[in-house]
């Protein structure tokens, strides 16, 4: 496979060059894409130097597949080119996620859906991601009726910039600075844009594509999402009210045979998921699992995951392997 990484000199896109090599994904050549402005530097990848090209380079080199990580409007005016030149274009940027000819995809949930016309394939947003693949199991069992989720994360979501400025901060050093106060020592309750409604982008994004992916929008979404001064991932206390009663026991048992998610949830030695522990990690962590007593049927649990690797680098890299798995690469 021929694998352009769009954005490869990025905090995502260096991400998905580690994942490539970790999970062996057959990259016989590798298209490393920047803008005009890191043309000619040279990336290693599993060894092997690669200089950085434009993505007017990169149509022309045809690769078989191309993973976005350079932004949205860098993927709305060039994933439509790629496309048209038969490049698979893989899009961690917002640009296509609610285009209803789109699909958004996390394997573990809608994979089976990928299909030959599939030539933009959206990933979705890293809070979105971590939480759909523990609700799925969920879903199919005990039916949801509702989630209240609220958010921890980690300052990596942002970028270089925003990792930068909590270093500064740590050290004393007055720098640029990615967000509108200070992010050390503080907890910051706005990601992103405010919208009319009074929610986040972020917010509004997290119940957007949790609906289109899990493919109900019955199931009734909240959220609230902060900035936090952690590095690792990102964190969620999601609150699930399900149309069915459950027991705790097969509730554990149906999270810790899904694919991607791993069960830290032993109160009595102090165990449960932690962003320190998930960074570098491909999986979600789930953990605090514990009914709510306030009302009937409703569920309790904290959900871990390095937003670099399943929340961005990682899924990108498993919808790749799933189009290779179905022959459609
Ligand atoms: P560059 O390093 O040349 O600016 P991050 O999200 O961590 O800030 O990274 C953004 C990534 O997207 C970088 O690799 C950046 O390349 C790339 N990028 C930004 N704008 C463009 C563009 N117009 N064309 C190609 N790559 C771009
Ligand atoms: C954050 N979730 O943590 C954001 C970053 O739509 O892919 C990813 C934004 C996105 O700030």
């Amino acid at each position: 496979m021929k694998v352009a990484v769009v954005g490869a000199t990025g905090l995502v896109g260096s991400e998905m060059l580690t994942v490539l090599a970790a999970r062996n994904f057959p990259v016989t050549e590798l298209i490393p894409v920047a803008s005009e402005r890191s043309k000619g530097k040279e990336i290693t990848f599993k060894g092997k130097q690669y200089k950085v090209v434009t993505p007017d380079d990169a149509i022309a080199l045809k690769p078989d597949v191309a993973l976005f990580s350079a932004g949205g409007s860098m993927s709305l005016s060039y994933a439509p080119k790629f496309a048209e030149a038969g490049i698979t274009v893989i899009d961690n940027s917002s640009a296509w996620r609610m285009d209803p000819t789109k699909k958004l995809v996390v394997p573990e949930v809608n994979g089976h859906l990928l299909s030959a016309e599939d030539k933009v394939i959206a990933n979705p947003n890293c809070s979105t991601i971590q939480m759909v693949v523990v609700l799925k199991p969920l879903h199919e069992r005990y039916v949801i009726k509702r989630v209240v989720v609220s958010t921890y994360q980690s300052v990596t979501g942002t970028g270089v910039k925003a990792v930068q400025q909590l270093k500064d901060e740590r050290a004393g050093v007055d720098g640029e600075k990615a967000y509108p106060y200070q992010i050390d020592l503080n907890v910051i309750p706005q990601i992103d844009v405010f919208q009319d409604n009074g929610y986040t982008k972020e917010e509004m994004k997290m119940i957007k594509e949790t609906n289109k992916i899990m493919d109900d929008d019955t199931i009734r979404i909240t959220a609230t999402t902060v900035r936090i001064p952690v590095i690792g991932g990102h964190s969620e206390s999601v609150n699930i009210e399900f149309a069915n009663d459950f027991e705790l026991d097969e509730v554990r048992t149906l999270l810790a045979n899904q694919a991607g998610v791993v069960v830290i949830d032993n109160p009595a030695n102090l165990e449960y998921p932690m962003p320190k522990d998930a960074h570098g990690k491909d999986e979600v962590f789930v953990g605090r699992i514990r009914r709510d007593e306030s009302q009937p049927n409703t569920l309790n649990l904290w959900v871990v995951a390095d937003n670099l690797r399943k929340g961005a680098a990682t899924n990108a890299v498993q919808i790749a392997e799933k189009l290779l798995e179905k022959g459609l690469l």
